[in-house]
């Protein structure tokens, strides 16, 4: 049997070494030619790892939280892979665990690897090049892998939406509820947590977001074959002073418990797994065709028309479904 590089990279990945796993994730982020191979190899070792990700306004503390979270889960023995993404600063390739919180008590500790990611450097999607990178840690046998993203557009909900428990951090001063709404967190937290607690207005906060979340419930109509309902808490933390954290991760692990027991996990898992699916083959079928069409006329021609208004992007997309340009890679 010949050995490639790549499986060789592979197997070291899956032996521990971190430094495999380094460059398997640039050349996921890359998105060359390898990607598929790499993803069809890790695909039967994944599952394992239990994904925790974490959001909120710049400055909450998100990653003082992970930083902390880190430090319990390494006093239990779990290893953790940690993801900062940022993609807002294409020029630093990635500063957000680098600018304020430097982690470094971590940095030494082989039992945890933290990655930054920027979308400079991942073609093809800053969601999907991270959701890659989730599956190498997974694969690399993380125990943990914590996500931090900054905000909620598109991409920072696409990301969360890839992890199975999901932790939105605010601060007293982020404003009242109503942003909050808006911000779209109210849909994707399983768990709210005010940090900055030493601050004036935290209690506020807390019961802002608690009466907010009474209402919600409360204009819930369940159906039989609901899934099951999680009552989301509201946790004060005081991050860098290491207040409030051992609640946090007693309430991720509830969280973790609550998924496997209602089969919400296996459910989760499932919808991800078949939306990744349908995301590829857009995300594929997009890639053909723009580089088909540099080299075939007639393509090209077709595309022209469709831009120019002459001929209906419906007809047009009937007709490439039914050409050859996706009969061959
Ligand atoms: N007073 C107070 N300051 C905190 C607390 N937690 C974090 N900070 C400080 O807030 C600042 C931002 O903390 P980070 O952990 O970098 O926040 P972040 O949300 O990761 O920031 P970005 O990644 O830049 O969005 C740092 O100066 C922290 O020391 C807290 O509980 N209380
Ligand atoms: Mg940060």
């Amino acid at each position: 049997m010949t050995t490639t590089p790549l499986n060789q990279l592979l197997e070291k990945m899956f032996a521990g070494d971190a430094r495999a796993l380094a460059r398997l994730m640039t050349l996921v982020e890359r998105d060359g030619a390898d990607v598929g191979t790499i993803l069809q190899a890790i695909s039967p070792k994944l599952g394992k790892a239990f994904t925790i990700g974490i959001t909120g306004p710049p400055g909450a503390g998100k990653s003082s939280l992970v930083d902390q979270l880190t430090t319990l889960l390494r006093k239990a023995g779990k290893t953790v892979g940690i993801i900062g993404i940022d993609p807002s600063s294409p020029f630093t390739g990635g500063a957000l665990l680098g600018d304020r919180i430097r982690m470094t008590q971590h940095f030494l500790d082989k039992g945890v690897f933290i990655r930054s990611m920027a979308t400079r450097g991942s073609h093809g999607g800053l969601s999907r090049a991270t959701k890659d990178v989730i599956k190498l840690m997974d694969a690399a046998g993380h125990d943990y892998v914590l996500v931090e993203t900054v905000g909620v557009g598109q991409t920072e909900l696409d990301v969360m939406g890839a992890t199975d428990t999901v932790i939105v951090a605010l601060v007293p001063e982020a404003g009242d509820g109503v942003q909050v709404m808006k911000a779209g967190l109210m849909e994707i937290a399983d768990i709210f947590v005010v940090n900055k607690a030493d601050r004036d207005g935290a209690p506020r906060m807390q019961t802002e977001l608690a009466l907010m979340l009474e209402l919600k419930y409360s204009a819930r109509h369940p159906e039989p074959g609901d899934p099951p309902m999680w009552k989301i808490p509201v946790l004060p933390t005081q991050a860098v002073n290491n207040i409030g954290i051992r609640e946090l991760f007693q309430a991720i692990e509830e969280h973790h418990r609550f998924l496997q027991d209602t089969g919400e996990l296996v459910r989760k898992r499932k919808t991800r797994r078949r939306e990744e699916l349908l995301s590829r083959v857009e995300y594929e079928a997009r890639r053909r065709l723009t580089t088909r069409a540099q080299t075939d006329p007639a393509l090209a021609q077709l595309l022209d028309a469709v831009s120019e208004g002459t001929t209906d992007a419906y007809s047009a997309s009937m007709q490439i479904l039914g050409s050859e340009v996706f009969r061959t890679a």
